[in-house]
Parts: structure tokens; sequence; C-alpha cells
């Protein structure tokens, strides 16, 4: 029996060790140029083209040949994916669970959408591969994760929401003003896993505040948290210092982002995933 985890490149995830893996890259384009989000992407360089650029820009999620080729050989696979709300990623992922399943019938497909992006993704992979280490089943697997991602969140810190804006993946004055009189924009996946704008912050340290605070309010009291950042390790390392200092036991891991996370979050931006102690239901407690 072989069990596999694949992600889509939004999760910044190149590797991951003890368990089979792959990752299924979205592309990004800039005029005539294609990037591949996969491990060989020089981000740096490409970021380096979209500032000397001023050509469009766009993104392309993976097909269902992409998810099928990664599929590949197992018979027990967690797909999970950038929001479906933000991208076709999922669609082409649940399009490759029926003609996998059509081949393959005795194998089992669980395509989860996480709603968001990142960090958050990385949460669940997490997950994922514990339960599986600790011996549970498939379906138990799936039963737990589904209770688990209620109290698994998404907060974005962004300096510039240029690219997110001419892309259509939001469409908000607010979101126009990030990086105007160095206003960054404070945000989180919304429960449909759109961008959804919480505050305009100028300073660096009113901003890191800002942050905790509002992790505060999503019942975080000290659990697992990952930073990804696009060139900002200044900023992820004074956020990490922050939340350690003011959430006993919180366990902080730093990243930088991947390719797509890059784009989207522009120079940077800071994309924040934690788990809170409770879940909760619009904003209430509920157990
Ligand atoms: O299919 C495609 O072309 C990909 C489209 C992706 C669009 C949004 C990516 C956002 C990445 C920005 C901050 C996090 C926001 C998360 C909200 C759910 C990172």
């Amino acid at each position: 029996m072989s069990f596999k985890i694949v992600m889509d490149s939004s999760s910044n995830i190149k590797e991951m060790s003890g368990i089979e893996y792959a990752v299924v890259p979205l592309k990004i384009y800039l005029g005539e140029r294609e990037y591949v989000d996969d491990a060989t992407l020089d981000i740096n360089a490409m970021l380096k083209d979209f500032s000397q650029s001023k050509e469009r820009s766009s993104t392309s999620c993976p097909n269902v040949y992409d998810w099928l080729e990664a599929f590949k050989g197992a018979d027990e696979i967690f797909a999970v994916t950038i929001s479906g709300n933000l991208s076709g990623t999922y669609q082409s992922a649940v399009s490759a669970k029926k003609e996998y399943l059509d081949e393959n019938p005795n194998a089992k497909i669980c395509v989860i959408d996480s709603l968001s992006t990142g960090p958050e993704m990385r949460l669940i992979a997490e997950k994922i591969k514990e339960l599986h280490e600790c011996g549970k089943s498939f379906f138990e697997i799936e039963n737990e994760i589904e209770e688990y991602r209620q109290k698994t969140h998404l907060f974005f810190c962004l300096k510039s929401m240029r690219n997110l804006v001419r892309n259509g993946r939001i469409n908000s004055t607010a979101a126009k003003i990030a990086g105007v009189l160095d206003i960054e924009i404070l945000g989180r996946a919304s429960n449909e896993g759109e961008l959804e704008l919480l505050h305009k912050c100028r300073g660096k340290i009113k901003t890191i505040n800002k942050i905790a605070e509002e992790m505060e309010k999503h019942n975080f009291s000290g659990g697992r948290v990952i930073i990804s950042h696009c060139n900002n390790i200044e900023d992820a390392s004074i956020l990490a210092e922050k939340i350690k200092e003011s959430f006993q036991g919180a366990e902080v891991m730093i990243e930088e982002c991947g390719g797509l996370c890059s784009y989207y979050a522009e120079e940077g931006g800071m994309i924040i995933g934690f788990l809170s102690s409770q879940k909760e239901v619009d904003g209430n407690l509920k157990g």
C-alpha cells in the first residue's frame, strides 16, 4: 500500500522527509516568459525580471495531466490545493481524481480545498503526515483533517497588492493603496477562501503588534505558527520574536515563499499560518 501527499506549489513545500511526496507546479508569466514554480526556479531572478519589466504578467493553475503524473503509483493519496475560490487548481485536482479512480478502482484519493494557501497548507500537510505515522487509516485521516482544519488560519501582511488586483483576485480600493505612503495591508483568508482585508497599518512595529492582536482574537494561544516571507527575513524574525514573547509555548517556523506566493505576496510580503486552540464559527467560539 503506498501512501502519498501531493500539494500544489503554492504550499511552498519543496520536499517532505519520511513520506512519499510530490509537488504540482503552478506557472507564472511575464510577457512571453514562463516560470514554472518548481524546485529549479530562481525566485530572486524572477522577482528581478518583474521589477525591470512593464510587460503583462499572470499565473496559471496545473492541469489534470499534471495531477495525474503526481498521483502515479500511489494508492492512498491526499492532495491539498490552494483555495478553489482563487484558482482552478482545486477543480483540476478533482477531475484528475475521477480519471485516476477510473484507471485504478482500488485507489483512494482525498482532494482537500485548503480555502487558503502557503503556510496554512503546510500545517495541513504536516498533520496528514503525523496522522499517517500514528498508523491511522485513510478514512480516519480524512475525518481528523476535517476537524483540524477548523482550527487553522491564515493572515497576510502585504506592502503591495498590485499583482492581486491586476489579476482580478481582489477588487477593492483598500487593496490599491497598499504601498502608498508606506501603508501595509493586513488581511486574512476568509472562511470562503477569499482575501478579506482587516487593517491598513503604517509602521513595522504597529503592523507586527496588530498581527499578534488578531492572532489572539482568533484563539491563538501558543501553538504552531509558520511565517512565509518574500525577501523579508527581517520582519519575519521580529514577528517570530513578538509571537514567542506574547504566547507561551508558541512554536514558530520561518520559511521563504515559493514562486507563486512570491509573485502575489510581492517583495516584503508575509503570509502567516497558525493553529488556534479552539474552533470558531463566524468568529464565535464553538467548543
Ligand atoms: O490559478 C492561478 O493562476 C493561481 C491564482 C492564485 C491567486 C492568489 C494567490 C495568493 C498568494 C497572497 C496572500 C494570501 C492570501 C490567501 C487568501 C486565501 C498569496
